[in-house]
């Protein structure tokens, strides 16, 4: 980092309620969207990290509502979970600013906010085991539930539509018609999936619209690496591990199949959502069971039978929603996701369509898995 954006980040780190000198700042994380940092202080000789994010401005247009939503639902979980010695591990914890806000703004109206740093945890870019996928699956289904009796108001939207695929598609074509880097001519075959998908991508927004799923609050971004795991857990043992739900930006008012299929999404394809060797990108059954029954064994309590028939086709319809999303990116010359290459967001786009078909080639065995957890849970 040059001096002067290290310097400029002292200035912002200053505001906030923290005590001790400060040590370091280094970028941090793999995330697309916001920048994120951790520092490290010295308080009174124990040495003590913080994460700081700078929100993106472009996404969340109103970082105030966000940051409220965030506390409201940070506040809620720890009240649950008050009598855990380890709470601060399970549930973000928010710095707020000297003046109390939890938010500060920089000299360019930037919005930052500050979280105790997790120690000794990690996150997965791919699930290595069945035990791997059945504890995100626990994970997400304990966050639902733990967000299911967050007393009103309504969370704000904090990205209006943000996984209503009819508004997707429209964006796509809109810069499928500008063209604005002459890429679409490249993107021949992944265009083509998309059109001759898009009716049935369709099944999950207009499920929510017409009330056949009910509304819930859940995360929106369940992709795996924003689930911190405690690395000194023991998956093997009938406890799950110790976790930490991280990337709230986007919890709001959504259905539960949103989180669903970015986990099956994220959780089952064998490679990482960039894998350019496509054939090594494959949906994987046995990963696939173990994460149904981990989210089932925490949501099934709640889920309704018009949701659990729709989970299958969740993660398909959330591999081409991502999918459509990186394609549109890729044709608007990039102007949402982080790339580290040009072809970064057609690779991606590529991944998802590609782990579509491995889905597909698959789809009788899926559906059976997944009506053996459900005749399971209701006996
Ligand atoms: P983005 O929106 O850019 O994805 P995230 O909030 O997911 O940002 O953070 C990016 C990465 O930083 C995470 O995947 C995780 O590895 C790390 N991280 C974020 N917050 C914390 C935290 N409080 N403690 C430890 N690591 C964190
Ligand atoms: C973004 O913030 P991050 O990197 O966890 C995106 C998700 C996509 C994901 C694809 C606010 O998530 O919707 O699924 O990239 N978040 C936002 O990797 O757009
Ligand atoms: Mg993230």
């Amino acid at each position: 980092m040059d001096e002067s954006k290290t310097r400029r980040l002292w200035d912002v780190l200053d505001q906030f309620a923290l005590y001790g000198e400060l040590e370091t700042i280094e970028p941090f994380g793999r995330g697309h969207i916001n920048s994120t940092f951790r520092s490290r202080w010295n308080q009174a000789g124990v040495r003590v990290r913080y994460t700081h994010q700078r929100i993106n401005e472009r996404v969340f247009i109103h970082p105030d509502e966000v940051m409220e939503n965030i506390s409201r639902v940070t506040g809620h979980i720890a009240k649950k979970l008050q009598n855990l010695s380890d709470r601060s591990r399970r549930v973000l914890s928010v710095v707020p600013s000297r003046d109390r806000k939890p938010y500060v703004r920089d000299s360019e109206g930037g919005w930052w906010r500050t979280y105790l740093f997790i120690e000794d945890a990690h996150t997965l870019e791919v699930a290595e085991s069945p035990d791997d996928a059945r504890f995100l699956g626990a994970s997400v289904g304990c966050f639902q539930k733990q967000l299911a009796d967050l007393p009103p108001p309504r969370l704000f939207d904090a990205i209006p539509d943000f996984h209503n695929m009819e508004k997707r598609y429209l964006s796509f074509y809109e810069a499928l018609e500008k063209d604005v880097r002459g890429r679409a001519a490249a993107a021949k075959p992944e265009i083509a999936f998309m059109r001759e998908n898009e009716e049935r991508g369709a099944v999950l927004i207009r499920a929510l619209r017409d009330g056949s799923i009910p509304e819930r609050i859940c995360h929106n971004d369940t992709k795996m690496n924003n689930i911190l795991i405690d690395d000194n857990s023991d998956y093997s043992g009938t406890e799950y591990p110790v976790s930490c739900v991280l990337d709230l930006d986007t919890v709001m008012p959504g259905t539960s199949l949103f989180d669903v299929g970015d986990l099956i999404r994220t959780v089952t394809n064998r490679a990482e959502e960039d894998e350019r060797d496509l054939s090594r990108v494959a949906f994987d059954c046995r990963l696939f069971e173990a994460l149904i029954e981990g989210y089932f064994s925490e949501a099934g309590e709640f889920l309704l039978p018009e949701e659990t028939a729709l989970i299958v086709e969740s993660g398909r319809n959330f591999a081409q929603l991502m999918g459509l999303r990186f394609l549109t990116d890729y044709l608007g010359g990039d102007p949402y996701y982080q790339i580290a290459r040009p072809e970064h967001n057609l690779d991606r786009c590529k991944n998802q369509i590609a782990l579509i078909h491995s889905m597909d080639s698959q789809w009788g065995e899926v559906e059976r898995i997944a009506a053996g957890i459900v005749r399971r849970l209701n006996r």
